[in-house]
């Protein structure tokens, strides 16, 4: 596992942390799912410990796509967690936010090849409650979890069970013509949320690498007004709320995160962590003699002109044969 972190803006606000599993053993590791778990708990830290449990009690978990790059050709899934109203200071019919608001939001998002070709699925519940989640109706007949998982069959279960939950502020909406099981009743308004961003299947074989990237990313301004929640939130009809929330800087340091991680593997065409002349005849073999395409393409634009093609080609060649910079 490497973490790198900057200090300087705008690379200030988030976290990468690039993981490489392997296994012990001489057999293969088959239908395994990779997962990150997310406890995110939305307030101000400078309340005191009997204050802590409330912070955590109001919080919404989501997921959003967003497109990235030049031709929008590319895109990057993310689980996010925030405050549901912002905590703002109110005072009579007047809201403010202050010092003590939790404006801001929280994201993770798995870069690298998680994708595409694998099964992603997210999904959140209500832990400080009866640790309920949205579950699909056809799952539910066989997978007796729907959130908080404390065996490792019920782990596995969530993790594998490619589900993507509509986000917890749609709870009170009936989404049973969509195929999901009713919610119970009575539900909170909001809770102590905790989510799950997973993919699979993967087989890990003795010797290789499965290598994927996470970022953890902040986002300011994710609430817009003091009195947005109070003026536009009716559980039964979330949209304009929802509506009212602030995504941009989410994704921008996100799309920032990635570009940087994107670099940083840029030429590893077959994506087994170091550039070399199997990337080269890959590359080739991709391009000119209709071999299937590499795992992750962001990484075979070598010279970032937004295609990939003869020039990066060559920009790996130029490295690899005559030891010049990528
Ligand atoms: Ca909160
Ligand atoms: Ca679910
Ligand atoms: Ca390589
Ligand atoms: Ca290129």
């Amino acid at each position: 596992m490497r973490q790198i972190a900057w200090g300087g803006v705008p690379i200030d606000e988030f976290v990468l942390i690039e993981y490489v599993i392997s296994i012990v053993g001489h057999v293969p590791v088959r239908n395994a799912y990779i997962g990150i778990y997310v406890d995110g708990d939305a307030g101000y830290l400078g309340l005191g410990p009997e204050d802590w449990a409330e912070i955590c009690v109001d919080d919404w978990s989501g997921s959003r796509y967003f497109a990235v790059g030049e031709d929008g050709s590319d895109s990057v899934f993310y689980a996010w967690v925030a405050d549901d109203d912002g905590d703002p200071a109110v005072a009579g019919e007047s809201y403010a936010f202050d010092n003590h608001s939790a404006t801001g939001a929280m994201a993770v998002a798995l870069l690298g090849p998680v994708g595409g070709t694998s099964q992603l699925s997210f999904n959140w519940w209500n832990a400080s409650g009866d640790g309920w989640g949205p579950c699909r109706i056809s799952n539910c007949a066989r997978i007796h979890v729907t959130g908080y998982a404390y065996s490792d069959a019920d782990k596995y279960a969530i993790m594998s069970n490619g589900e993507l939950d509509y986000d917890q502020i749609e709870m009170w909406l009936d989404h049973t013509s969509e195929g999901w099981q009713p919610p119970p009743s009575p539900l909170s308004r909001s809770t102590d949320t905790q989510c799950l961003i997973s993919f699979g299947p993967l087989t890990i074989y003795p010797g290789k690498q499965i290598r994927f990237g996470m970022v953890l990313a902040a986002g300011y301004g994710f609430h817009r007004k003091a009195d947005d929640f109070a003026e536009l939130y009716d559980r039964e009809l979330p949209f304009a709320y929802r509506d009212s929330l602030d995504f941009s800087v989410l994704d921008s340091n996100i799309a920032r995160a990635k570009g940087i991680f994107d670099y940083l593997h840029r030429g590893d065409v077959n994506w087994n962590g170091k550039v070399d002349i199997g990337d080269l005849v890959d590359l080739v073999r991709y391009l000119y003699f209709g071999a299937e395409g590499p795992s992750y393409l962001p990484v075979c634009d070598v010279n970032q002109d937004g295609s990939v093609g003869l020039a990066d080609a060559v920009a790996i060649a130029m490295h690899v044969l005559a030891g010049q910079p990528l």
